[in-house]
Protein backbone atom coordinates (compact mmCIF):
# COMPACT_ATOMS: atom_id res chain seq x y z
CA UNK A 1 0.00 0.00 0.00
CA UNK A 2 1.28 3.53 -0.99
CA UNK A 3 0.45 4.68 3.07
CA UNK A 4 2.44 2.10 4.27
CA UNK A 5 5.45 2.87 2.15
CA UNK A 6 5.10 6.54 2.53
CA UNK A 7 5.45 6.22 6.13
CA UNK A 8 8.22 4.17 6.36
CA UNK A 9 9.88 6.39 4.45
CA UNK A 10 8.77 9.49 6.22
CA UNK A 11 10.56 7.74 9.34
CA UNK A 12 13.62 7.55 7.36
CA UNK A 13 13.31 10.91 5.89
CA UNK A 14 12.44 12.65 10.04
CA UNK A 15 8.97 14.13 8.15
CA UNK A 16 7.21 13.61 11.67
CA UNK A 17 7.35 17.16 13.63
CA UNK A 18 5.05 18.05 17.11
CA UNK A 19 2.91 20.80 17.40
CA UNK A 20 2.29 22.60 21.24
CA UNK A 21 -1.35 23.01 22.86
CA UNK A 22 -1.75 25.02 25.56
CA UNK A 23 -3.34 23.67 28.88
CA UNK A 24 -4.35 26.50 30.97
CA UNK A 25 -5.54 26.94 34.74
CA UNK A 26 -9.91 27.37 35.33
CA UNK A 27 -8.40 29.62 38.15
CA UNK A 28 -5.70 31.83 37.09
CA UNK A 29 -5.95 31.17 33.27
CA UNK A 30 -2.71 30.99 33.05
CA UNK A 31 -0.78 28.60 30.98
CA UNK A 32 0.87 26.10 33.36
CA UNK A 33 1.86 23.31 30.16
CA UNK A 34 1.45 22.16 26.82
CA UNK A 35 0.69 18.86 25.07
CA UNK A 36 2.70 17.97 22.18
CA UNK A 37 0.95 16.53 18.98
CA UNK A 38 2.93 14.78 16.51
CA UNK A 39 2.18 15.85 12.49
CA UNK A 40 3.49 14.13 9.46
CA UNK A 41 4.99 16.60 6.77
CA UNK A 42 4.07 14.80 3.51
CA UNK A 43 4.95 16.83 0.03
CA UNK A 44 2.74 19.86 0.74
CA UNK A 45 0.53 18.72 3.26
CA UNK A 46 0.51 18.07 6.78
CA UNK A 47 -1.04 14.89 8.09
CA UNK A 48 -3.22 14.47 10.76
CA UNK A 49 -2.05 11.66 12.95
CA UNK A 50 -5.61 9.89 13.17
CA UNK A 51 -4.31 9.00 9.36
CA UNK A 52 -1.45 7.41 10.40
CA UNK A 53 -1.07 6.77 13.44
CA UNK A 54 -3.06 3.55 13.56
CA UNK A 55 -0.64 2.05 10.66
CA UNK A 56 2.25 2.77 13.38
CA UNK A 57 0.28 0.89 15.91
CA UNK A 58 -0.08 -1.88 13.85
CA UNK A 59 3.43 -2.13 12.70
CA UNK A 60 5.23 -1.63 16.02
CA UNK A 61 6.85 1.45 14.16
CA UNK A 62 5.27 3.53 16.80
CA UNK A 63 7.91 2.77 18.94
CA UNK A 64 10.89 4.34 16.76
CA UNK A 65 8.37 7.49 16.07
CA UNK A 66 7.60 7.95 19.44
CA UNK A 67 11.16 7.75 20.46
CA UNK A 68 11.79 10.07 18.28
CA UNK A 69 9.16 12.61 18.95
CA UNK A 70 10.04 12.22 22.74
CA UNK A 71 13.65 13.03 21.42
CA UNK A 72 12.44 15.79 19.44
CA UNK A 73 10.29 17.35 22.71
CA UNK A 74 13.22 16.78 25.19
CA UNK A 75 15.30 18.79 22.76
CA UNK A 76 13.27 21.61 22.27
CA UNK A 77 13.06 22.02 26.27
CA UNK A 78 16.58 22.13 26.11
CA UNK A 79 16.00 24.87 23.47
CA UNK A 80 13.50 26.95 25.88
CA UNK A 81 16.19 25.87 29.07
CA UNK A 82 19.03 28.46 26.95
CA UNK A 83 16.92 30.71 25.89
CA UNK A 84 15.67 30.90 29.62
CA UNK A 85 12.06 30.59 28.49
CA UNK A 86 11.44 27.66 30.22
CA UNK A 87 9.85 27.96 33.64
CA UNK A 88 10.58 25.61 36.79
CA UNK A 89 6.69 24.54 36.89
CA UNK A 90 6.04 24.39 33.08
CA UNK A 91 5.71 20.81 31.62
CA UNK A 92 5.24 19.06 27.86
CA UNK A 93 3.15 16.39 27.68
CA UNK A 94 4.21 13.59 25.15
CA UNK A 95 1.42 10.89 24.13
CA UNK A 96 3.19 7.10 24.62
CA UNK A 97 1.86 4.40 22.92
CA UNK A 98 1.27 1.02 24.90
CA UNK A 99 3.80 -0.31 22.34
CA UNK A 100 6.26 2.13 24.03
CA UNK A 101 5.56 1.33 27.91
CA UNK A 102 5.79 -2.39 27.57
CA UNK A 103 9.29 -2.35 25.80
CA UNK A 104 11.59 -3.96 28.24
CA UNK A 105 14.49 -0.66 27.86
CA UNK A 106 11.83 2.07 27.63
CA UNK A 107 12.83 3.48 31.03
CA UNK A 108 16.40 3.09 30.53
CA UNK A 109 15.43 5.54 26.82
CA UNK A 110 13.83 7.43 28.80
CA UNK A 111 16.57 8.05 31.05
CA UNK A 112 19.06 8.53 28.44
CA UNK A 113 17.65 11.19 26.42
CA UNK A 114 17.18 13.06 29.11
CA UNK A 115 20.67 12.70 30.03
CA UNK A 116 21.55 13.35 26.34
CA UNK A 117 19.38 17.21 26.78
CA UNK A 118 20.57 17.63 30.46
CA UNK A 119 16.42 17.84 31.16
CA UNK A 120 15.01 16.73 34.40
CA UNK A 121 12.31 14.91 34.74
CA UNK A 122 9.47 16.64 36.24
CA UNK A 123 9.34 18.71 32.70
CA UNK A 124 7.93 15.90 31.26
CA UNK A 125 4.54 14.44 31.58
CA UNK A 126 2.96 11.08 29.32
CA UNK A 127 -0.20 10.65 28.49
CA UNK A 128 -1.28 7.49 28.30
CA UNK A 129 -4.74 5.68 27.55
CA UNK A 130 -6.64 3.24 29.25
CA UNK A 131 -5.90 0.57 26.76
CA UNK A 132 -1.83 0.31 27.52
CA UNK A 133 -2.74 -1.40 30.86
CA UNK A 134 -4.35 -3.78 29.68
CA UNK A 135 -1.47 -6.45 28.58
CA UNK A 136 0.39 -6.73 31.70
CA UNK A 137 -0.94 -4.01 34.07
CA UNK A 138 1.79 -5.18 37.16
CA UNK A 139 4.25 -4.39 34.75
CA UNK A 140 2.59 -1.08 33.76
CA UNK A 141 2.29 0.46 37.00
CA UNK A 142 5.68 -0.96 38.34
CA UNK A 143 7.38 1.48 34.77
CA UNK A 144 5.02 4.26 35.84
CA UNK A 145 6.03 4.21 39.35
CA UNK A 146 9.61 4.27 37.92
CA UNK A 147 9.24 6.98 36.07
CA UNK A 148 7.95 8.93 38.62
CA UNK A 149 10.56 8.34 40.52
CA UNK A 150 12.45 10.80 38.25
CA UNK A 151 10.01 13.19 38.19
CA UNK A 152 7.42 11.89 35.66
CA UNK A 153 3.96 12.86 36.13
CA UNK A 154 1.59 10.86 33.92
CA UNK A 155 -1.96 11.74 32.50
CA UNK A 156 -4.93 9.50 31.71
CA UNK A 157 -6.06 10.09 28.09
CA UNK A 158 -9.48 10.11 26.61
CA UNK A 159 -11.05 9.16 30.22
CA UNK A 160 -14.24 7.96 29.79
CA UNK A 161 -14.39 6.36 26.41
CA UNK A 162 -13.05 2.62 26.13
CA UNK A 163 -13.28 0.62 28.65
CA UNK A 164 -14.12 -0.29 32.36
CA UNK A 165 -12.20 3.17 32.68
CA UNK A 166 -13.12 3.64 36.86
CA UNK A 167 -11.36 -0.09 37.30
CA UNK A 168 -8.36 1.04 35.60
CA UNK A 169 -8.21 4.66 37.23
CA UNK A 170 -8.20 2.64 40.70
CA UNK A 171 -5.56 0.70 39.52
CA UNK A 172 -3.36 3.36 37.46
CA UNK A 173 -1.11 5.71 39.97
CA UNK A 174 -1.65 8.99 37.41
CA UNK A 175 -1.89 12.43 38.49
CA UNK A 176 -4.03 13.57 35.98
CA UNK A 177 -7.40 12.72 34.25
CA UNK A 178 -8.06 13.78 31.33
CA UNK A 179 -12.37 14.55 30.60
CA UNK A 180 -12.47 13.18 26.93
CA UNK A 181 -13.96 16.28 24.76
CA UNK A 182 -16.98 14.00 24.22
CA UNK A 183 -18.39 15.18 27.29
CA UNK A 184 -17.17 18.74 27.07
CA UNK A 185 -18.86 19.11 23.91
CA UNK A 186 -22.44 18.78 25.53
CA UNK A 187 -22.42 21.58 28.69
CA UNK A 188 -24.27 24.08 28.77
CA UNK A 189 -26.53 21.89 26.12
CA UNK A 190 -27.14 18.68 27.97
CA UNK A 191 -27.87 18.23 31.28
CA UNK A 192 -26.93 15.07 31.46
CA UNK A 193 -23.86 15.12 30.00
CA UNK A 194 -23.20 17.77 32.79
CA UNK A 195 -23.85 15.99 35.46
CA UNK A 196 -21.51 13.50 34.32
CA UNK A 197 -18.54 16.02 34.02
CA UNK A 198 -19.59 17.41 37.24
CA UNK A 199 -19.14 13.35 38.58
CA UNK A 200 -15.93 12.66 36.66
CA UNK A 201 -14.62 16.29 38.78
CA UNK A 202 -15.81 14.96 41.95
CA UNK A 203 -14.37 11.56 41.41
CA UNK A 204 -10.78 12.70 40.33
CA UNK A 205 -11.08 15.58 43.62
CA UNK A 206 -12.22 12.13 46.11
CA UNK A 207 -8.49 10.47 43.91
CA UNK A 208 -6.46 13.35 44.61
CA UNK A 209 -5.77 13.85 40.74
CA UNK A 210 -6.04 16.47 38.73
CA UNK A 211 -8.82 17.17 36.20
CA UNK A 212 -8.07 18.18 32.81
CA UNK A 213 -11.07 19.22 30.37
CA UNK A 214 -10.57 18.66 26.87
CA UNK A 215 -11.60 20.20 23.98
CA UNK A 216 -12.88 23.33 25.52
CA UNK A 217 -14.49 25.19 22.18
CA UNK A 218 -16.71 28.36 23.78
CA UNK A 219 -16.62 30.79 26.75
CA UNK A 220 -19.54 29.47 27.97
CA UNK A 221 -18.27 25.75 28.30
CA UNK A 222 -15.07 27.89 30.13
CA UNK A 223 -17.47 29.56 33.07
CA UNK A 224 -19.36 26.55 33.57
CA UNK A 225 -16.00 24.35 34.29
CA UNK A 226 -14.81 27.39 36.36
CA UNK A 227 -17.57 27.20 38.34
CA UNK A 228 -17.22 23.84 38.68
CA UNK A 229 -13.70 23.27 39.84
CA UNK A 230 -9.90 23.94 39.85
CA UNK A 231 -8.83 22.30 36.73
CA UNK A 232 -6.67 22.44 33.57
CA UNK A 233 -8.95 23.50 30.31
CA UNK A 234 -7.15 22.77 26.78
CA UNK A 235 -9.15 22.90 23.67
CA UNK A 236 -9.90 25.89 20.62
CA UNK A 237 -11.17 28.28 22.77
CA UNK A 238 -7.51 29.05 24.02
CA UNK A 239 -5.30 27.54 20.98
CA UNK A 240 -5.40 25.25 18.01
CA UNK A 241 -1.79 22.91 18.42
CA UNK A 242 0.81 25.60 16.96
CA UNK A 243 4.52 25.55 16.17
CA UNK A 244 6.64 25.28 19.20
CA UNK A 245 8.75 28.19 18.45
CA UNK A 246 5.51 30.23 18.09
CA UNK A 247 4.48 28.63 21.55
CA UNK A 248 6.98 30.23 22.91
CA UNK A 249 6.65 33.47 21.40
CA UNK A 250 2.96 33.44 22.20
CA UNK A 251 3.27 32.36 25.79
CA UNK A 252 6.33 32.60 27.44
CA UNK A 253 8.23 35.33 25.87
CA UNK A 254 10.41 36.84 28.22
CA UNK A 255 8.86 40.03 30.07
O1 LIG B 1 -3.60 16.32 17.09
P1 LIG B 1 -4.82 15.44 17.03
O2 LIG B 1 -5.98 15.92 17.87
O3 LIG B 1 -5.28 15.15 15.65
O4 LIG B 1 -4.34 14.03 17.68
C1 LIG B 1 -5.17 12.94 17.64
C2 LIG B 1 -4.66 11.85 18.53
O5 LIG B 1 -3.41 11.32 18.06
C3 LIG B 1 -4.36 12.32 19.92
O6 LIG B 1 -5.49 12.25 20.71
C4 LIG B 1 -3.31 11.35 20.41
O7 LIG B 1 -3.95 10.29 21.10
C5 LIG B 1 -2.66 10.84 19.15
N1 LIG B 1 -1.29 11.36 19.10
C6 LIG B 1 -0.87 12.61 18.83
N2 LIG B 1 0.47 12.70 18.90
C7 LIG B 1 0.92 11.48 19.24
C8 LIG B 1 2.21 10.91 19.46
O8 LIG B 1 3.26 11.57 19.41
N3 LIG B 1 2.24 9.58 19.78
C9 LIG B 1 1.13 8.81 19.90
N4 LIG B 1 1.27 7.53 20.21
N5 LIG B 1 -0.10 9.30 19.69
C10 LIG B 1 -0.22 10.61 19.36
O1 LIG C 1 -4.36 13.15 22.80
P1 LIG C 1 -5.65 13.39 22.09
O2 LIG C 1 -6.10 12.34 21.19
O3 LIG C 1 -6.73 13.74 23.03
O4 LIG C 1 -5.37 14.73 21.25
C1 LIG C 1 -6.24 15.77 21.22
C2 LIG C 1 -6.78 15.93 19.83
O5 LIG C 1 -7.93 16.76 19.86
C3 LIG C 1 -5.77 16.59 18.90
O6 LIG C 1 -5.86 16.01 17.63
C4 LIG C 1 -6.25 18.04 18.83
O7 LIG C 1 -5.92 18.65 17.59
C5 LIG C 1 -7.74 17.88 19.02
N1 LIG C 1 -8.33 19.00 19.69
C6 LIG C 1 -7.72 19.80 20.60
N2 LIG C 1 -8.56 20.76 21.05
C7 LIG C 1 -9.73 20.55 20.40
C8 LIG C 1 -10.99 21.22 20.45
O8 LIG C 1 -11.21 22.19 21.18
N3 LIG C 1 -11.97 20.71 19.67
C9 LIG C 1 -11.80 19.63 18.86
N4 LIG C 1 -12.82 19.24 18.11
N5 LIG C 1 -10.62 18.99 18.79
C10 LIG C 1 -9.59 19.43 19.55
MN1 LIG D 1 -3.43 13.28 24.45
NA1 LIG E 1 -7.53 12.92 24.41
Amino acid sequence: LKLERDISSAIFKDEFFFVLQPLVSSVTMEVTSAEALIRWQRDDTVVPPNQFIPFLEESALIIDVGEKMLSKVCEFLAQMKSEKRLPNSFKIAVNISGKQLSEVNFIEKVTNVLRKYQIAGHYLEFEITESVALDNLKDTIKKINELKQIGISFSLDDFGTGYSSLSHLKDLPVDKLKIDRSFINDINVDKQDENLVKSIIQLAVNLGIVTVAEGVETVQQVNWLKENGNMLLQGYYFSRPILPNDFIEKYLAPS
